[in-house]
């Protein structure tokens, strides 16, 4: 899933990654919210994310949408499907 979204492989996700790994699941997601996603994940700050960072980013937004935050029910479904699909990923050796 994240080498997936890592279409330049550098390792990271930039937000631009993001939005169009995002689009290829079949979910256009607005640039303010990939920009939230981007600001809510982004630990060490450095502008892209880790692999880590992105599996915190799904844990992050499961939460938030849980508190009623105004996340688009499109974009919750998609990092519904991206966290199932990389906890399946992790678990594999
Ligand atoms: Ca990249
Ligand atoms: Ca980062």
């Amino acid at each position: 899933m994240f080498n997936m979204m890592d279409t330049d492989d550098t390792g990271d996700l930039s937000s631009e990654e993001l939005k169009d790994g995002l689009h290829k699941l079949g979910h256009s997601v607005p640039d303010p919210e990939v920009q939230m996603l981007m600001d809510a994940a982004d630990i060490d700050g450095n502008g892209t994310l880790s692999c880590e960072e992105f599996g915190t980013m799904i844990i992050h937004l499961i939460r938030i949408a849980n508190d009623d935050h105004p996340l688009k029910l499109s974009t919750f479904l998609t990092i519904t499907e991206m966290a199932t699909s990389s906890l399946k990923s992790w678990k594999q050796p």
